[in-house]
Formats: C-alpha cells, structure tokens, sequence
C-alpha cells in the first residue's frame, strides 16, 4: 500500500508542496457545503484554506456530496486533505488544502447532515450544484414544479432528493434547535443567483410551513456570486502524476488554471471568513460581473465546446489552437460587449485577451464534451441574454445565432461522421425526439428546438431576426460542417 496524503504524511511531501500552516485538525466546522465537486475544492475551499492561514476563525468546511459516496470515501481516509494542481504554460504548483474537515454523503448521513446544518456554529450554508441542480425552469428562474425531483420532495418533504428541498428541511431543523440566522451562498453559475435560490428555497417552505418561511425570510440572507476558475474533471492520468509528484497518494486530487475570481454582494447573516484577504471582491452589485463573466467566458466556453467537438477536437485548448476558432471567439466577444455595463476600473479588453490565452492553456485538457453537458441549462444565461439585448437596441447577433445552432447541431445526436454523440441533458430525450421528426430539414429542426419553451421563452422563438441566421447557421453547419462553417463566419465578417 501507498503511502496516503495525511495530516501525518504532510511531512514526506517535498518542500516544494505548499501546506496548510494552520492547525487543521482542530478547525471547528462553520461552513457546510452542498456539492463537494472538483469547482469547490478549487475555488471557495482554497480561498477558505488562505482566508484561515492568514485571520484565522472557525471557519472549516463540512462538504457534502448529494449524489455518490465517490469523494466522502476518497477524502475522509486523508483527514479530508487534498492537492490543488495550478497548471498553465509557466509550470505547476502544489498546494495542500486543510479548510475541508469532514465529508458526508447524503444517502447514508442525512441525519448528521441536518444537525451540521442546525448547528449554531454553522454560519455560511454554501452550493455548488451546478445549474441542472436547481430544478427551476432555466428561461424564468421559476421552480420548476413538473419536475419529479420537486413533486417527490412537495409529498415527502422530510427525505428530500433535491438540493432545496434538503436545505428547507434542513432549515426547519435549525430553525428548532435554535441555530440563529445563516448566510446561503449560491457559488453556481447562475445570473442574480442569491436571488434565484432564495426565491425556490421560499417557494419550498411556504408549501411546507408558512412560520418556517416567515423565520427564513428574517433569519436566512442569500448574498450573490460571480465564481470564476477552469476545473476540468481530474483523470485518472492527472491521479499517477500527482502521486509521482507528490510520493504519497492523494485520491482527490484537483487540477486547474492559476486564475480565480470571486465576486460578491449581499449581506451575511453571521459573518464570512477573510475572503477578502484571499483576493475576493466584495461590491455592491454583482450583476455586471456576472454577465461579463456568463456572456464572455462562458458563452465562448459553449461556443468552443460545441462547434470544436464537431469539428473533432478533444479539448479547448486545441480549439484555441486553431486561428479560425480564435477569430470567431474574438467576434462574439466583440458582439457581447455592448450589452456589458460594466463599473470603471474593469478592465474589459484585458479581461477578453486573457480568456483567449486561459482557453489556450495546454496544460489544462479540458474536454469539449464536459462542457457541452446540459446545455438546455446554460443556454439563456451566457447567449440567449445577449441576443435580446442586442435585437432590443437593433445590434448585430450573427455570432450568438451560430453559437446557438451549434448547440442544435450537437444535441441532433450525431457527429458529422455520423457516429451517436452522447448527449448529456436533463432534456436529451426531447432533443431525440425533435431530432427524429425532422431529420434532413434544419429550418424544421430549428423551428422544433425553439419551440423549447424552458430553454428559449416565447419571444424569441417568434422573431424573425433571430429566427432565421439560427436556421441558416443550423442548414450550413449540416451541409458544409463546422470547420469551413466557422472559416466562412470569419471571412465574411
Ligand atoms: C464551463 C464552466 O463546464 C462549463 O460549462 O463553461 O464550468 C467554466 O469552466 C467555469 O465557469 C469557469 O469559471
């Protein structure tokens, strides 16, 4: 057996492994956390893991995992330590995080779940859960109420399945015992998403008890985040470096870009840790951050990952590779601009040439298929926002249109070879089914994925001006494919 990274294997590491200066054994839990993926323990657990070596405060993490046991059974044999990987052009840093003290798992420790949650000196109830997560309608922010998920935990709302039906219960819980107000913070990458989940956690509890949503109402605050950092899911390869790099085995390890960002607003409830010390921004509106963000990075994100994967790569960075692509990302960007109000001192144009260089990091294999998981879900945030503002104010929305018909070409189901592409949505069956009905007609194809109410709302499906180019990008790229598609959209600009 290996050697595993432990509290008493910290020592082995070589000194070139940054590690927690604090005494993470003894952190008391303040923080519990919804979705202890590869995004958190990157993101909010290392700017927690810096936040406690440099102020200090009860600030550990409690993580927990809705779906699998997979990281509770990787993480607790290591004292719930693990490496953050940064890997770019300039080289590759270690770093060990403490900040996680203990993960659960929602099937098998519920009833320690809700007391970690009740407990008073939880202070912060934190998600990553990714958009899917929410169950609400993705064109409204509506709770989604047909949902299945929502219907089971409605009728059996003490053995939730969803993520908000598990915090109203778990809400419920501490308002009994008495925990004192908490702080909810939405670290997913959702428009106004402090707003989003305070409006489906009220929604949830007022069905359960009006006096629980009266009390959530005056006790539970929901500020906003704009969250930023590229995490591609560790492999098993990333797995066999690290251990070699480390000399002890680490089974949670995550890798990622040297960037993060971290914008927010809203009040908390019973305090944070120093984020502020770690770099994170506190401001009064976190609105225009996150459209930058939403309709910069990530949409060129979904752009890159769909017409990239048809036109046969693997990773992003090999798009970025690729002069075309670059040129078509710069447009859309160049397109989105506009609709930004951004506040003075962001600096746009640098925030854009740097996206190109993150997306081109060859360190970083970041799978185009990873990304283009559940689109029906991001759509509307990162392009489909872009395209009202810019019809509404008579502006260009060429290079959204295509990005969007790309999205179609993919979720048809097949590759321009015609091999089957797995396509990985909450709504994949309905795009089969559209898919199989109008095969070999994309006027008709388009007409049948706008008529996805949740995914595109009612207006612009019955405008004309983003109609058509999404048609015609739709006919181009089943004709011609995506690689001329795109060396045709960056010619004729
Ligand atoms: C990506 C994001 O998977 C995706 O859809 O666009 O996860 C992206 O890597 C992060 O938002 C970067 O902060």
């Amino acid at each position: 057996m290996p050697l595993l990274l432990s509290g008493e294997s910290l020592h082995a590491l070589p000194a070139t492994v940054a590690v927690p200066r604090y005494d993470f054994l003894s952190l008391p839990v303040g923080i519990v956390h919804l979705g202890i993926g590869a995004f958190h323990r990157a993101h909010q657990a290392a700017y927690t893991d810096d936040a406690i070596a440099m102020a200090g405060g009860p600030w550990g993490i409690c993580g927990i995992s809705l779906r699998s046991p997979d990281v509770r059974d990787r993480m607790r044999p290591q004292d719930c330590l693990y490496t953050v990987v940064e890997k770019s052009r300039a080289g590759v840093a270690y770093r060990v995080i403490g900040s996680v003290r203990e993960v659960l798992f929602r099937g098998d420790d519920l009833e320690t779940i809700l007391a970690r949650v009740a407990a008073s000196g939880t202070r912060i109830l934190s998600l990553t859960v990714t958009e899917k997560g929410y169950r609400h309608d993705p064109a409204t922010g509506e709770p989604n109420l047909g949902h299945p998920d929502i219907a089971h935990d409605f009728a059996c709302p003490d053995d939730p399945v969803s993520a908000v039906g598990l915090i109203v219960l778990a809400l419920a819980r501490r308002r009994a015992a008495g925990g004192g107000p908490l702080t909810i913070l939405c670290c997913d990458n959702l428009p106004r998403n402090g707003r989003l989940v305070e409006k489906l956690v009220l929604a949830f509890a007022r069905e359960r008890d009006a006096a629980l949503a009266a009390w959530i109402a005056a006790n539970v605050t929901f500020p906003s985040t704009m969250v930023d950092r590229i995490v591609p899911a560790t492999t098993a390869n990333d797995l066999s470096e690290i251990r070699l790099a480390l000399g002890v085995l680490d089974s949670a390890p995550v890798v990622c870009e040297p960037f993060r960002q971290w914008v927010i607003a809203g009040r908390f409830a019973a305090g944070h840790p120093a984020w502020d010390l770690a770099g994170a921004q506190f401001v009064d509106d976190v609105a225009p951050f996150e459209a930058m963000k939403l309709r910069l990075l990530n949409a060129s994100h979904s752009m890159f990952a769909y017409l990239g994967f048809l036109a046969g790569h693997e990773t992003i960075w090999q798009v970025a590779a690729q002069p075309d692509f670059v040129a078509l990302m710069r447009g859309l960007m160049e397109e989105v601009t506009p609709t930004l109000a951004l506040p003075a001192g962001v600096d746009v144009a640098a925030y854009k040439a740097a996206l190109v260089l993150r997306f081109g990091n060859p360190a970083l294999p970041h799978r185009t298929q990873q990304i283009a998981m559940d689109g029906s879900q991001k759509l509307p945030q990162r392009l489909l926002g872009t395209v009202a503002d810019n019809l509404a104010a008579g502006r260009p929305i060429d290079h959204a249109a295509l990005a969007v018909a790309a999205w179609m070409r993919y979720v048809s189901g097949s590759d321009e070879s015609g091999r089957e592409i797995a396509v990985a949505d909450p709504l994949a069956a309905d795009f089969a089914r559209i898919a199989a009905a109008h095969r070999g007609d994309p006027a008709a194809l388009a007409r049948g994925f706008l008529g996805i109410a949740a995914i595109f709302g009612t207006e612009l499906p019955s405008d004309p001006r983003f109609v058509d180019p999404v048609s015609a990008w739709l006919a181009a790229l089943f004709a011609d494919g995506a690689r001329r598609t795109v060396a045709r959209a960056v010619r004729y600009r």
